[in-house]
C-alpha cells in the first residue's frame, strides 16, 4: 500500500539550535524511522534568500545543514533529502498560488510582521511572499503531513486554504496538509525566555553542534527567576519551565517525571545536571558531523540523488496542476 506522503525543510541561516532540533529535526529522524511516511526532506534555500544574506557563505550554509542532517539520523536510502532550488517547479508552482492567495490572509502572518520588524532596511516582497512558497513546497509533493515548530502553524493553515481554493476553482488536485507538532513546538531563548529560541538571535540560542564547555557556560548563563525552586509553571517562571521542556524533549520523559528527577535542586544543579545531560546526549552527533564535514562528497552525492527523486515526481505533479489550469 502507498504510503501517505510527509514533507519539511529548514533554511540554511546558520546552525541548528536545540529549538530546530526538538522542534522539527528529531522528529524528522522518528518519523522516517517509524516507517509510515514516504518522507522527503529539503534545504529551503530560496527561503533563506529572504533574509539578509553573503553568498560566498552560502554553499557552506547549504553543506552544514546537510550534514546535521545526516548526522540526526536522517537517511538517504529512507528519504529524499533534497535542496528547495534543484527542484524548479516550487517555485513555478508558487507563483500559480500567488495568484489565489489573498492579499489580507499574507498580511495576516505574525512571522512577516517579527521578520519586517528584525531587518527593517529589507522588507523584501520574498518575505512577503514566503508562506505562498512553502505552500508550494508541501503541495507540490502531494503532502499530507508536514512536521513542524508550533511558529510555521499560521502558514500551514494557509497551505490548507490555497489547496482548498485551488481544487474548488480548478478540480481536486491536492490534499490539505496536516501539521505533525512535538511535544517540544517552541523552545525559549537562554537569554530572554519569553521569546521563541531563533537562529537570528544566536545570543539566546543552544547549538546542537556545540562544544560540551560551551553548552556549560550557555546554561549556566540561562536566564531563570528569584524564586528557588525547580517547578514547571511557564507563565511564571518561565526560564525554569524552558529548561524543563528541553530536559523532557531529549529524554522522552514526561514533565513531571522530569520535575521529579529535579526535586529539592537549587537552580545551579539543575543547570548542571542539565548541562551534562544535553553535552552527553549530542556527543555522537557531534563526531559524525565532524566526520561528515571531511567527506563532503558523500554529502553531495546524497543530496544529487534525493534532488533527482524529488524533481522527478515534482514534474509529474506540475505537469497535471498546468493540466487543470489550462497551460
Ligand atoms: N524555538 C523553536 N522551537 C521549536 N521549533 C522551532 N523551529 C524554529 N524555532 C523553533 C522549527 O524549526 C524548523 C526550521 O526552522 P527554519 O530554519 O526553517 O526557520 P525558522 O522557523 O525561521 O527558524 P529560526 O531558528 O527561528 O530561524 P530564524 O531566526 O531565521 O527565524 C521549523 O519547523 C520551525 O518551526
Amino acid at each position: 500500500m502507498k504510503k501517505p506522503i510527509l514533507v519539511s525543510g529548514i533554511q540554511p541561516t546558520g546552525r541548528l539550535h536545540i529549538g530546530n532540533y526538538l522542534g522539527a529535526l528529531k522528529n524528522f529522524v522518528d518519523l522516517q524511522n517509524s516507517g509510515k511516511y514516504d518522507c522527503y526532506f529539503f534545504i529551503a534555500d530560496y527561503h533563506s534568500l529572504t533574509e539578509n544574506f553573503n553568498p560566498a557563505e552560502k554553499p557552506a550554509q547549504i553543506l552544514n545543514l546537510a550534514a546535521d542532517f545526516l548526522a540526526a539520523g536522517l537517511d538517504p536510502k529512507k528519504s529524499k533529502i533534497f535542496i528547495q532550488s534543484a527542484v524548479p517547479q516550487s517555485t513555478e508552482l508558487a507563483w500559480i498560488l500567488e495568484t489565489i492567495a489573498p492579499m489580507g490572509e499574507l498580511k495576516r502572518m505574525t512571522q512577516f510582521k517579527d521578520k519586517s520588524d528584525a531587518q527593517q532596511e529589507n522588507v523584501n516582497v520574498g518575505l512577503f511572499t514566503y508562506p505562498t512558497l512553502m505552500a508550494a513546497d508541501i503541495l507540490l509533493y502531494d503532502a499530507q503531513f508536514v512536521p513542524v515548530g508550533d511558529d510555521q502553524l499560521q502558514h500551514l493553515e494557509l497551505a490548507r486554504t490555497l489547496a482548498r481554493k485551488f481544487n474548488s476553482h480548478f478540480g481536486r488536485t491536492f490534499f490539505e496538509p496536516k501539521e505533525i507538532l512535538t511535544a517540544t513546538p517552541r523552545v525559549m531563548s537562554l537569554d530572554d525566555p519569553e521569546k521563541k529560541m531563533s537562529k537570528s538571535r544566536p545570543g539566546g540560542c543552544l547549538f546542537i553542534d556545540d562544544e560540551p564547555e560551551v553548552i556549560k557556560s550557555k546554561i549556566r548563563g540561562a536566564v531563570t527567576d528569584s524564586e528557588s525552586v525547580v517547578k514547571y509553571d511557564p507563565k511564571r517562571k518561565a526560564g525554569i519551565s524552558n529548561m524543563l521542556e528541553i530536559m523532557s524533549g531529549l529524554s522522552g520523559k514526561s514533565i513531571a517525571e522530569v520535575e521529579r528527577g529535579f526535586a529539592g535542586m537549587n537552580y545551579g544543579e539543575l543547570k548542571h545536571s542539565l548541562a551534562d545531560y544535553v553535552s552527553d546526549y549530542f556527543e555522537k552527533f557531534r563526531k559524525k558531523k565532524a566526520t561528515l564535514l571531511k567527506k563532503s562528497a558523500v554529502i553531495k552525492s546524497a543530496l544529487r540523488s534525493g534532488s533527482a527523486k524529488a524533481k522527478k515526481s515534482a514534474e509529474k505533479k506540475m505537469a497535471d496542476i498546468k493540466k487543470k489550469i489550462g497551460l
